[in-house]
């Protein structure tokens, strides 16, 4: 009697909703915003993973800033909200906060 009550249970702790949301299987890296910084400041993936950054500050805004391409920018982030980039080139990606410029990080994409 047990025992089938263990399984279901085991079936249940599977995760039945992977894949039902595109790139979800991709490993995400979170790097939180706070203090005029970004935590971790240096991130190593692999082509197609993902990194997300959420501003974690009580009243600043920031955004993530790739210098080096052209400088593509997030939008301005407040308090809460996120943003994220999918890299799929290998290559160090340093990128800085548009306002602030002294705040640095770097990603470094691996195959
Ligand atoms: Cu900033």
């Amino acid at each position: 009697m047990w025992l089938p009550l263990l399984c279901s249970a085991a079936l249940t702790g599977m995760p039945p909703a992977r894949g039902d949301v595109a790139g979800e299987t991709e490993p995400v890296v979170d790097v939180s915003i706070e203090n005029y910084s970004f935590r971790p400041n240096e991130i190593a993936l692999r082509i197609g993973g993902t990194v997300r950054w959420t501003n974690r500050e009580k009243r600043t805004s920031h955004s993530v800033l790739f210098p080096v391409e052209g400088g593509l920018e997030s939008e301005r982030l407040f308090p809460g909200e996120r943003w994220q980039r999918t890299f799929t080139q290998a290559g160090t990606y340093p990128y800085t906060c548009g306002p602030h410029p002294e705040m640095k990080g770097s990603i470094v994409v691996s195959e």
